[in-house]
């Protein structure tokens, strides 16, 4: 079936090659196992597209800028590589996880022995979130759990230290909701722990500002985009709970989740509990716009 791949057939792409998933190997000594060295970005594939691949690559290189990590590839390289790797899994719709670790090093917290970056590339099938949400909405918590602070990680830097939201994920995980919102450090309202978060009071759309220390959403941008066009006034301003308690509307957006309305937050209903009308229109408009855009896999 197109799009669907039987596991152990899968083909990886690790450092230059293409090799069936039992073959492709990383050291345990590479940085990104031993300390979290690394990048990564998750990536969807709609109707044969790599949908926002140059956004996603430009966010990639920019977060191993900041890193100091050497990608040994090109934009351009990186680029066929995603198309060549959905092209051998016959990939026309599913996700993508592209990896840059640090490197085969040795004990040692210093990268210098880590002469090269590891880059692979898994081309999958996805786990969506069960299609009843999205015309029903889901309830999220607050995790006690704050989102990391700039000055110590930078959000915007998709690494491979996700212990952060892993922590809030797992508080998610235990008040049984799929997902948990994460303040800053001074208890704004940040993102949750895999998507950008939303809200809409009396038809105006608000979204955390980028430095409050969130994830420069891809999905995020996106949907503001798309919003603006469809005549919204977005405006990427700070909230705190109290705010999001009394929204109209709540919704989520990432990459895997795309655009799901949040229907209750710590027990209090958001609006009038259900997928809102505007979170529709959104959704609706998303979903379009992914048929479209991206790399082409030919
Ligand atoms: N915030 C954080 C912290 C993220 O990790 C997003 C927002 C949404 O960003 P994009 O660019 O995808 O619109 C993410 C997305 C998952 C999962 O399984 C999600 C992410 C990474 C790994 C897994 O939901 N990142």
């Amino acid at each position: 079936m197109k799009g669907l791949l039987i596991m152990a057939d899968r083909i990886i792409y690790i450092d230059g090659e293409y090799l069936n998933e039992n073959d492709a190997k990383i050291s345990v000594f590479d940085h990104g196992v031993l300390y979290g060295d690394g990048i990564f970005e998750g990536i969807r594939a709609y109707n044969g597209r790599i949908f926002k691949g140059k956004e996603h690559i430009d966010r990639l290189f920019s977060a191993a800028k900041a890193i100091m990590l050497e990608i040994p590839l090109t934009k351009e390289e990186v680029a066929q590589m995603l198309v060549e790797t959905c092209k051998r899994n016959n990939l026309t719709d599913g996700y993508i996880r592209l990896v840059v670790t640090r490197g085969k090093g040795d004990l040692g917290l210093s990268p210098t022995k880590c002469t090269v970056a590891t880059v692979f590339c898994i081309a999958a099938n996805i786990t969506l979130y069960p299609e009843e949400m999205y015309e029903k909405g889901m309830p999220i918590i607050t995790a006690s759990q704050r989102r990391n602070k700039a000055t110590i990680i930078d959000p915007q830097i998709k690494s491979l230290n996700y212990l952060n939201n892993i922590l809030a994920k797992i508080q998610a995980n235990q008040a049984g909701v799929p997902e948990a919102l994460m303040l800053t450090h001074d208890g704004i309202v940040a993102e949750c722990t895999g998507d950008n978060i939303f809200i809409i009071k009396e038809g105006i759309i608000f979204t955390p500002p980028i430095h409050v220390g969130i994830l420069d959403g891809i999905t995020r941008n996106t949907v503001i985009k798309l919003a603006r066009d469809l005549g919204y006034d977005v405006q990427e301003k700070e909230f705190t709970q109290y705010n999001l308690y009394n929204a109209d509307e709540c919704f989520l957006t990432g990459t895997a989740a795309e655009v799901i309305a949040v229907t209750s937050v710590d027990e209090r209903i958001i609006g009038a509990g259900i997928c809102g009308p505007i979170t529709k229109k959104l959704l609706a408009a998303f979903q379009a716009h992914t048929k479209i855009d991206g790399i082409e896999i030919k």
